[in-house]
């Protein structure tokens, strides 16, 4: 028995990483004290995405999993602020309480929802919208909207979707702001690169102010200069309209408005762009034409400029390069993505929606994160008053870190689930305690692969500690406790699962039909009626029942083409279902034909609209713009939260993980350094508008003369945080620093100065 026991101890199982949107498929061997700790990880073979490949980070997810300083019962706050552990039941009583009575005064849209997943875990987020059907709340957000929504703005006014490109295949790869050799972002990131570099026939092309891993790689490195793409990108699309390298009868055949948008560019003064740009003109012309070219181009933006100025304008400026140059929906260029659950709601861009106090535009149902505060510190009456935060530390994360607490502390009500006491849950009212992704079924919705897309639910390894449960269980309490889980159709539902598939698909329309409302008590519902009817270490699945319902009739062709639901009479939802559920190391969900790409333009009339007009006075106006105002106390660019081999965002909270890096070094080049008169390995003082912080100082000959940086996830409060553990960078950023559209934060061109110490 103990032998076998053993074994079972060192069996590789699988799971995957939680540390970036790869998601790369693991395989773990448990051990230590009651086979808890994640003692060996390795890259899963079987994954169907990552097969096998995984980076240097996973190897310490332990530091996760068994943080010393994790949360292992709830706590509420005292009048003094500091905080006492309770009991659940008096937990979920009093927070189910004091919500509704804030709803109850001043109306659910009051209560704003934050969070719902991170980089690996996106099942609280589906089961969240129960709790918030039952709070009516009506205005939430999450970190895309501080890094996403431009681009997602520009997708659905120019294509009505989304989509991403594939680099595995493409003749020519383009990194805008984009570092994957570190942030990675495309499956097998080091191998992709790899192949594209070593290839003659196959180009990379890098735009980043820092001589990057990436750009080490690159063919072509546009050094640009912080700040200065939109002048970069316009003058490339220039050069193409310039030197008539459209692809004209693919525009005349796919493309609505190239008449609107040419005049804005066949006059650009292309050396002019690209001396305030910071980059030779003909090496501009050179990536242009090599672009124009091409078989293919992929294009891949990310915060680099997506948190920078002009970001919303960059967006659309990539997607004039490449849907001007034919590349979408041919292989190696930019594809249609088929989702199981869309990360951005197309129909929500047709809407003005805007936020209640600031009047900010709502994109994708999120409010921008920047107007956040703005949104509760202001006596309008409809202020937000109470926030439920879950699976995400905004006040570490978000633009200005004391502002978001002073917003915070105006609050009525702060209620943060997570496993640990982070930032944001030093501000809440009450931290409720969870699960850890690797104790509970999990998954995330970041599947973009094409022609062949992946879906993975992850099995829990192993159970929570006594008193821990998910956030399904957590929602079920919470809605129950307000009495708004429907217990009559909970029971219906369970005694239909007992009779069988027909049965429950039945009992399931039929509580839909007569009660359309019920659709958003579904999650909590189901997780109710089946979780524990699942296969052991599954129960969180519940809730993607009903979504692959929703798939399956949304998206039949492409699951059907996966080999999915093909017996006889099998429902293709159920079928669906029961595939997450048997594939514990991934699977496909969904082929694709690049043929139907052009079916897939979601445009009200299906053609990709080139015209903008609401970035075009933008765009007019680049010419008398300066790249960064001139500001001689803060004569530096900062880039606020660089990618690192050992950054993780704020998942790990214990410094030891970081097995290099360690302080979080401010990176600064040799001219600069010297200047200021900064060693290496020493300090300097770093000062923003905002703030000030003591740095440690690494210099660097990646950097450029004017640009310093620092990593993101640093500066986290931890026992085993000594001296400098790094900076936190929304400590010295604004939330007036921000996109015109997006409302999207400018983190990576941050005016700064640094003085030796
Ligand atoms: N190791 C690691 N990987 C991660 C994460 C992590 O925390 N650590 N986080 C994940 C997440 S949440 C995300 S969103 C992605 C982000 O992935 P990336 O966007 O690739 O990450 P960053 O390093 O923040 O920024 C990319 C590049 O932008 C460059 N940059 C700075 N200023 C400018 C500019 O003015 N113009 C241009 N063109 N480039 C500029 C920087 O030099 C940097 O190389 O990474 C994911 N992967
Ligand atoms: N200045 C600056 N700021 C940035 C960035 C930058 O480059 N510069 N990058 C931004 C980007 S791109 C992103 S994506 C954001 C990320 O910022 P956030 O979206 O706020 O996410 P994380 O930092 O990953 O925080 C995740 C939280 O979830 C908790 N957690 C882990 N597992 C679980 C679980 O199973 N359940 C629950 N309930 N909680 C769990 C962790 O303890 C942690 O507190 O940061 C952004 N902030
Ligand atoms: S690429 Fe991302 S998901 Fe894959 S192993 Fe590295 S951090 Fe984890
Ligand atoms: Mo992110």
């Amino acid at each position: 028995m103990a032998e076998v026991d053993e074994q079972n101890a060192s069996a590789w199982k699988p799971s995957a990483c939680i540390l970036c949107e790869c998601n790369c498929g693991i395989e773990v061997q448990l051990g230590g004290d009651g086979g808890r700790r994640l003692t060996k990880v390795r890259g899963d073979k079987a994954h169907p995405s990552s097969e096998g490949y995984a980076c240097e980070k996973p190897s310490r997810l332990d530091f996760y999993q068994n943080d010393p300083e994790r949360l292992t019962a709830p706590l509420r706050k005292r009048a003094d602020g500091s905080f006492e552990q309770i009991d659940w039941e008096t937990a979920i009583r009093e927070v189910a309480e004091r919500l509704c009575a804030i709803r109850d005064e001043h109306g659910g849209e009051s209560i704003f929802y934050y969070g719902g997943g991170g980089q690996g875990n996106h099942l609280p987020g589906a089961y969240s919208l129960s709790l918030r059907a039952a709070l009516g709340t009506r205005y939430r957000s999450n970190a895309l909207a501080q890094e996403k929504t431009g681009e997602a703005w520009v997708a659905m006014h120019v294509l009505g979707r989304f989509t991403r490109s594939d680099f595995e295949h493409c003749e020519v790869g383009v990194f805008i702001g984009k570092n994957p050799w570190f942030s990675h972002g495309i499956p097998r990131a080091r191998v992709a690169l790899r192949e594209i570099s070593k290839d003659p026939e196959r180009c990379m092309i890098v735009i980043d102010p820092r001589r990057t891993e990436t750009a080490d790689l690159a063919d072509i490195h546009l050094q640009v200069k912080p700040g200065g793409d939109a002048w970069l990108l316009a003058a490339m699309f220039a050069v193409i309209v310039q030197e008539d390298l459209l692809a004209r009868d693919w525009l005349a055949a796919h493309t609505d408005g190239l008449e609107e948008v040419l005049p804005h560019f066949e006059v650009l003064p292309v050396d002019d762009y690209c001396a305030r740009a910071g980059v030779p003109e003909e090496l501009v012309r050179t990536a242009a034409r090599r672009i124009a070219s091409a078989k293919s181009a992929a294009f891949f933006e990310d915060l680099g400029v997506q948190m920078n100025r002009h970001s919303t304008l960059v967006s659309y400026l990539h997607r004039l390069l490449a849907y001007g140059t034919g590349n979408y929906g041919r292989p190696g260029s930019a594809y249609p993505v088929t989702s199981l659950q869309p990360l951005f709601n197309p129909g929500s861009i047709a809407k003005d929606h805007r936020t209640p106090v600031t009047k900010s535009r709502i994109i994708a149902g999120l409010t921008p994160c920047n107007v956040i505060p703005d949104e509760i510190l202001t006596d309008h009456p409809k202020r937000f008053r109470a926030m439920f935060v879950e699976a995400a530390n905004p006040v570490h994360s978000l633009a200005d870190s004391q502002r978001m607490r002073e917003a915070f502390e105006a609050l009525d009500l702060v209620v943060v689930v997570d496993i640990a006491l982070s930032e944001t849950g030093r501000m809440a009212d009450y931290v409720l305690p969870v699960a850890t992704q690797f104790e509970k079924a999990e998954a995330t919705f970041f599947n973009f692969e094409f022609p062949k897309n992946y879906f993975h639910l992850r099995h829990a390894l192993m159970d929570p500690p006594e008193d821990l449960f998910s956030e399904a269980e957590l929602h079920a309490r919470l809605t129950e406790a307000m009495g708004a889980l429907p217990q009559p159709a909970v029971d219906s539902l369970r005694g239909a699962w007992d009779e069988g598939r027909a049965a429950f698909r039945a009992k399931f329309f039929e509580l839909l039909s007569s009660d359309p409302s019920f659709l958003r008590m579904a999650p909590v519902a189901l997780y109710r009626a089946i979780g524990d009817k699942l296969p052991k270490g599954t129960a969180e699945a519940a809730v993607l029942w009903a979504l692959a319902q929703i798939s399956a009739q949304s998206i039949p062709d492409s699951i059907r083409r996966a080999g999915i639901g093909a017996a006889d009479g099998e429902d293709l939802g159920d079928a669906l279902f029961d595939a997450m559920l048997e594939n514990d190391r991934g699977f496909v969900f969904a082929i694709d034909a690049w043929d139907d790409s052009s079916s897939k333009i979601a445009t009200p009339n299906g053609r990709i609209q080139l015209a903008l007009p609401e970035l075009f006075e933008e765009l007019d106006s680049l010419p008398t713009e300066q790249r960064m105002p001139v500001d001689r106390e803060f004569p530096l660019v900062l880039s606020a939260g660089e990618r690192r081999a050992f950054t993780a965002n704020t998942i790990l909270r214990d410094p030891a993980w970081r097995r290099k890096d360690a302080s979080g070094a401010l990176r600064i080049s040799p001219e600069d350094a010297e200047r200021i008169g900064l060693s290496e390995g020493g300090r300097a003082r770093l000062t923003t508008r905002r703030g000030s912080a003591e740095v440690v100082v690494e210099i660097s000959d990646r950097m450029q003369a004017g640009h310093i940086s620092l990593p993101n996830g640093t500066g986290i409060a931890h026992s085993n945080a000594k001296d400098i553990g790094g900076i936190a960078p929304n400590e010295l950023t604004s939330t007036e620093d921000r996109d015109p559209i997006a409302g999207t934060p400018w983190h990576k061109s941050t005016a700064a100065r640094v003085e030796a110490m």
